[in-house]
């Protein structure tokens, strides 16, 4: 959906449906229903295992999770139009997805603005994210259950150490990195100094393998699944975003479902995601000797250099037109 234009009109084709579909939620109630998820994750991720674990069986009793990782059902970056067109029940979105709809997310896409998975959390259940939610459910039909965590997003690398040192963005000029393919994950590419080049989740492995891109960005933990250690050669610690996702399921699943069972499947999401942010941050700290062990140089490089750059670019990026004013300073102060 590549127009400003043509978001807006689907925007307001789904407003339509939307009403129709939630006059026959109520009558689905009784029934066991079926929570399909598409994502590009593997089934390894620490979310997939959390789900899989947790919120699975705390929801059975009315519900069929039913998930499909590695992007099987759903291209990644089309899933949130498939919740909103009824065609998917769940997904695990991205503050850069939801931005595609909504430009005033990408103040959450934004790099070094979100701290740990605590201060994630906190602004998660902040009231200033309550405008956020209810747009999403409103005008999309996409209801937002809970943060879940990714981790700290590092530069890594197909060149070794020896051929290219990382310090700061200069050294990143003309560095083919891949990024996820919207517009705000591209401009975090620019930002660190790089030349993104976007590309699906599922593609990067091999992108990495045949040289078509230098490099990729995403915490260790997905360097890891991903076995994207097995081709590359060096991890700059940049953490230059506290990458976050949504557990999103559609507004009219929901509405379907009794207050009981909304309670229920709140409290699962909210215990997955727990769940899978301990694993993850206990992850990141376990695998920088495994990755070492693999012959990967992992070094920090002068981080106010890469905050500087990147908190600059931001704020004189058009994206923070689109910042509700005097947002920022509320994050930061949380
Ligand atoms: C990625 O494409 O690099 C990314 O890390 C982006 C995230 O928002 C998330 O969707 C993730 O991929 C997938 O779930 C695969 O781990």
């Amino acid at each position: 959906m590549p127009t400003k234009l043509a978001r807006r009109t689907f925007l307001s084709a789904i407003a339509g449906t939307a009403l129709v579909l939630s006059m026959g939620g109520a009558a689905l109630a009784q029934e066991k229903i079926t929570l399909r998820l598409s994502s590009p994750s593997s089934e390894t991720d620490q979310r997939a295992v959390a789900l899989i674990e947790k919120f699975a069986p705390a929801v059975a009793e009315f519900a069929t999770f039913e998930p499909h990782w590695n992007s099987s059902l759903f291209k990644q970056g089309t899933e949130l139009e498939a919740i909103a067109r009824g065609n998917l029940e769940m997904s695990i979105t991205s503050a850069q997805e939801l931005a595609v709809f909504f430009p005033e997310f990408s103040i959450f896409t934004a790099g070094y603005v979100h701290r740990d998975a605590a201060h994630q959390v906190a602004v998660f259940n902040d009231p200033l994210m309550d405008p956020f939610k209810q747009k999403a459910e409103d005008e999309l039909g996409v209801k937002l259950l809970s943060v879940m965590y990714l981790g700290r997003r590092h530069v890594n690398l197909r060149q070794s150490k020896e051929e290219l040192t990382v310090m700061t963005p200069a050294d990143l000029a003309g560095v083919n990195l891949r990024m996820p393919g919207t517009d705000a994950w591209q401009f975090l590419g620019k930002a660190l100094g790089a030349n993104p080049t976007p590309m699906a989740f599922t593609e990067v492995y091999t992108a990495l393998q045949t040289g078509a891109v230098d490099g990729q960005d995403n915490p260790l933990p997905t360097v890891v699944d991903a076995k994207f250690y097995e081709v590359t050669k060096q991890i700059i610690l940049t953490s230059h975003l506290v990458d976050l996702n949504y557990l999103a399921i559609s507004l009219e699943v929901w509405n379907g479902l009794s207050a009981d069972q909304q309670a229920t499947l709140q409290a699962a999401a909210d215990e997955a995601s727990e769940f899978g942010r301990q694993n993850q941050l206990q992850k990141e700290v376990d695998l920088v000797d495994f990755l070492k062990e693999q012959g990967l140089d992992i070094y920090e490089p002068d981080l106010d250099a890469f905050r500087n750059q990147v908190q600059s670019m931001y704020l004189e990026s058009d994206f923070a037109k689109d910042w509700p004013e005097g947002l920022i300073d509320k994050i930061n102060a949380l």
